[in-house]
């Protein structure tokens, strides 16, 4: 007995040495694995200076299967990259011709190991899954019950029945101090709030996952609790955020409050003792637009289920529509909440969300109008934003999701000249990432800039997916398919520093992130499936780091929100992107 344990302390000391990977030595790859047929590279990783020198020296690989310590392959290492993003140098270990099914691991001779790593068919699955399952551990005002939630299950928090109208929020119909009702939805990220802006983009990005792929998800089972039994699970998912959505309404006049609010953040406490007061803050142009694009995509989705949902599609249109006059009438008013809190009390000082610019959510909201309804003067609307630059979707940042679903539904919007015009600007952008791939150490469309390096900067490998399966899409090249793969290993593990971004995924993924139920519910492992923000040299959060860089800038730390923090509209472009690939490698793509 006694030997067996000092056996497996052996063990354990040995394995802990080898896969010990927080320093920036090692190597990189996605944790999940491979699909066999897919591209399948490696990166091992050095410091520039001289003392660890061993990239220079080191130039044979090996595959190794797990179980028998065969090598299944012998490959040579690429000459060294010198990063852009940091210090670091790379050669990389391209493998793609193995295909063989299994549990394998990567060595370096007198170097390292990697972590053990599957090549096999639906190898994204769980990620896939998980992601998508995250956003039931988010929701607000809801019991999570055992069944659903495993050791997670916990009481429900935030009833959000009682809600007051804040004096920013004021008017004719609601005076200061009413109380309204606006339970529900998903808490926006490791805190407990709901911002109308940040779940505009997280719903539109799901339900265009949905619209792309819809036999896929039909059948795509998460477990959890359905509010109608007959609709695939990622719209009962949806619903839950889109009646809390269509709440924030004013029924009155079409405008859309801003958030949902405590006036400051709760402390690292369960959602059931959070006490704070809650507020609905200032209507604005953003929220209102982006009520308006998401209520006009949802009545197209849920009309198929007319039976399941009697009323859901035409009260989401009604919406939509109202929600655009409103912004006619309001059409550029700022969510500024320095200014606001200049006027009133109590000061709110959560998110901000606050968005300066809003073509691209004009363009956006015109788009999924027009789609739904055929309406001359939402098309009118859309072209005359046509001249309008729209870089990456982010928060503020939403025209592209016009784009995206302008060219899923091209039949029925019947305009050759406009397909073609964002055809082309799509295409031109997925070039300009792909021309920076191979001077990337990593080889990956993410990091081709250093901008991509900000606070959520996992949601930019994302949305840089997506848009690469939008184009891959309709050129059928499998250069943006491979390239778009190639971020979500990034985001699984080929990356400076190490770490599978997604809770729960991988051999070293975060443990501690900014996230008040993973850090308050005494259980070790986080909430899983939960994309952290990822580097940001940034630091906003003047936690202490350890690597400063780019492509270093992570810490698994509960204090670092600006690179440890979880949020919806980091999630919801994961869940497309791990979806979506699942999804193509058996031919599940419903457009285009
Ligand atoms: O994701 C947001 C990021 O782009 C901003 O730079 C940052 C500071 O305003 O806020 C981030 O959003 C946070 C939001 O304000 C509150 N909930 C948590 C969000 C993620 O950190």
């Amino acid at each position: 007995m006694k030997l067996h344990v000092s056996l497996l302390c052996f063990f354990y000391l040995i394995s802990q040495n080898i896969w010990s990977q927080d320093s920036l030595t090692g190597i990189r790859l996605d944790q999940e694995g491979f699909y066999p047929k897919a591209p399948k590279v490696a990166i091992l990783i050095g410091k520039l200076d001289k003392s660890s020198g061993n990239l220079q020296e080191t130039t044979t690989f090996y595959v190794i299967r797990e179980k028998n310590s065969d090598t299944v392959f012998r490959g040579e290492l690429s000459a060294i990259r010198k990063s852009n993003n940091s210090s670091l140098q790379t050669r990389a270990a391209d493998f793609s011709s193995l295909s063989q099914t299994g549990i394998f691991r990567i060595t370096v001779a007198g170097c390292c190991s990697s972590f053990p790593f599957e090549i096999r068919e639906k190898v994204h699955h769980p990620a896939a899954v998980a992601s998508l399952k995250a956003f039931y551990y988010q929701r607000a005002s809801l019991k999570l019950e055992e069944v659903y939630a495993g050791k997670w299950s916990r009481s429900a928090g935030h009833p959000d029945d009682s809600v007051i109208v804040h004096p920013s929020a004021v008017s004719k119909y609601r005076k200061a101090g009413a109380v309204i009702s606006t339970p529900g939805g998903w808490y926006d990220a490791g805190d407990y709030n709901k911002y109308i802006v940040n779940s505009g983009i997280s719903m539109g990005t799901l339900l265009s996952a949905y619209e792309d792929f819809k036999s896929y998800f039909d059948t795509l089972q998460t477990n959890i609790p359905s509010l109608e039994k007959h609709i695939p699970d990622i719209l009962n998912e949806i619903l839950y955020n889109l009646r809390w959505m269509l709440s924030m309404q004013d029924p009155n006049d079409g405008g859309v409050y801003n958030k949902c609010t405590n006036a400051s953040f709760d402390p690292m406490i369960m959602p059931d003792k959070a006490r704070q007061m809650r507020y609905v803050v200032q209507k604005g142009t953003a929220a209102t637009l982006d009520l308006a694009a998401v209520a006009a995509q949802a009545a197209r989705v849920y009309k198929n289920y007319r039976k399941e949902l009697p009323r859901l599609s035409d009260s989401c249109l009604h919406a939509a529509e109202k929600a655009w006059s409103w912004a006619q009438t309001h059409p550029a008013l700022v969510y500024d909440q320095n200014a606001m809190n200049q006027l009133y009390t109590p000061k709110i000082i959560t998110g901000g969300y606050g968005d300066r610019k809003f073509s691209d959510e004009w363009f956006w909201a015109a788009s999924e109008l027009f789609i739904t309804t055929g309406k001359r003067n939402y098309k009118d609307s859309i072209l005359s934003h046509m001249n309008e630059h729209f870089g990456l979707p982010s928060w503020p940042e939403t025209g592209l999701l016009g784009y995206y679903s302008l060219l899923r539904t091209k039949v029925k919007h019947d305009s050759q000249a406009l397909n073609d015009t964002i055809r082309s600007r799509l295409i031109r952008m997925a070039n300009d990432y792909i021309l920076n791939v191979q001077n990337n150490a990593f080889l990956t469309v993410m990091g081709g800039r250093r901008s991509d390096f900000v606070w959520g900067s996992n949601a930019n490998a994302a949305n840089q997916g997506i848009l690469l399966l939008q184009v891959y899409v309709i050129t059928h090249e499998c250069s943006y398919l491979d390239a778009a793969l190639g971020n979500l290993e990034y985001i699984c593990g080929r990356n400076a520093t190490g770490y599978c971004f997604i809770t729960g995924i991988g051999s070293h993924s975060p443990m501690h992130p900014h996230h008040r139920p993973s850090v308050a519910d005494g259980i070790e492992d986080p909430i899983p499936g939960l994309l952290a923000g990822g580097p940001n040299p940034g630091k906003q959060d003047h936690c202490h780091y350890d690597f400063h860089e780019p492509e270093t800038a992570y810490v698994d730390s509960d204090c670092a929100y600006a690179s440890n923090e979880i949020a919806i509209n980091w999630n919801s472009p994961l869940v497309y992107l791990s979806n979506a690939l699942e999804a193509l490698q058996y031919n599940f793509m419903d457009s285009k």
